[in-house]
């Protein structure tokens, strides 16, 4: 054990949303029943023996992950929200498929986050024999409860899944099948789990951090409460036609474009393409460049393919998931501030969703 670990005992709020992990076998039927996480400790008698006390809530109501919407997140931000004080950290369960979409968008919507919210969830359900929820459940709560020296341990939005914890929106789905389905390709973990939890503190976001001030680690916590719509994600490929793209990027609503570029920020250099870009961008439509390869960044001055972005006016994403730019132009866009203010909270990492 760290010499500094705290001992005293923490308080827990498990949220449970849906997804796979809330499933078991019904012992006489043998089908999948929903699992009633309110009677955790006698489901999972051995959780008494970490001194963490547990309360559970179950959203209403309780949903596939591939049916969550921007109404969810801000609904289970504002149920931590009125329980923050009373607990010391929060668990979320949820569907896997869009986790690291609900876990992105929560780590904008708080503001001044001092506190632990761990999402996990699982690829078998719990009530399942071989599961992966039981590990993944029993170490995200201990995780929520772990304090240092009187601190959480891991004061930001986190995902916690077969042995390692990422910082939330750092992280994507990666497989439908294996039950390490999460990765973080360009931010290595906060904590990797075997006998021991080894935290890696240096990566481990503070409140004072991330907002730049030390008094703001005490600050009130705050969600924002509306998120924009109007975001389209446009992956690129050869042979997207001109046509095509132009009615994309004049949909009605469109506000803001993540383009999923080529290598390190690269896209054709068509006159038509860059054109219709332009015309996007003078029309007040903001275009963020990421790259469609998992690891590694945008960097639009390496190539004339990419420069030709950036005279265009295109915003570099630098290395941010799809996940964590969709999220972030809802925020962003969201709070309805001017261009310049827009534009400038676009430019700068605000929950260390990107390295610079
Ligand atoms: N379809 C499920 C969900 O995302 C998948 C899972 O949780 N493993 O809700």
């Amino acid at each position: 054990m760290n010499p500094e670990m705290d001992t005293s005992k923490s308080s827990i709020l498990i949220i449970y949303t849906g997804g796979t992990i809330g499933m078991k076998t019904d012992a006489e039927t043998g089908a999948l029943v929903p699992f009633d996480f309110s009677a955790i400790y006698d489901e999972f008698p051995s959780l008494k023996r970490l001194n963490i006390d547990i309360d559970v809530r179950t959203m209403s109501p309780v949903i596939d992950s591939s049916n969550v919407t921007p109404d969810n997140w801000i609904a289970l931000a504002k149920l931590i929200r009125d329980n923050y004080a009373r607990y010391d950290g929060f668990v979320v369960l949820h569907g896997t498929d869009t986790m690291s979409y609900t876990a992105s968008a929560l780590s904008f919507l708080f503001e001044n986050l001092a506190k632990p919210v761990v999402f996990t969830g699982s690829q078998i359900p719990i009530g399942v024999l071989r599961t992966d929820g039981r590990e993944n459940l029993i170490t995200a709560i201990e995780i929520a409860g772990t304090k240092i020296g009187g601190r959480p341990a891991v004061p930001e939005v986190s995902l916690y899944f077969q042995n390692r914890l990422f910082r939330a929106n750092r992280t994507t789905k990666r497989s439908a099948e294996a039950l390490n389905a999460f990765r973080s390709y360009n931010y290595p973990p906060l904590a990797e789990v075997g006998v021991n939890i080894a935290y890696n503190f240096p990566a481990i976001l503070h409140p004072e951090i991330a907002s730049g001030t030390v008094s703001d680690a005490n600050a009130e916590l705050h969600i924002a409460e509306h998120l924009a719509d109007g975001i389209v994600v446009l992956k690129l490929f050869p042979g997207l036609n001109e046509e095509i793209l132009r009615s994309m990027l004049s949909a009605p609503g469109v506000r803001a474009v993540v383009l999923e570029t080529f290598g390190a920020g690269n896209a054709p250099t068509s006159e038509w393409f860059i054109r219709a870009l332009h015309d996007a961008i003078r029309r007040g439509t903001i275009v963020l460049n990421i790259t469609q390869c998992g690891g590694g960044k945008v960097s639009m001055e390496l190539y004339e393919t990419g420069l030709r972005l950036q005279k265009a006016g295109v915003l570099c994403g630098h290395d941010m998931t799809t996940e964590a730019a969709v999220t972030k132009l809802m925020y962003v866009l969201g709070q309805e501030l001017p261009e310049e203010a827009t534009l400038a909270l676009l430019r700068k990492p605000l929950r260390g969703e990107f390295t610079i």
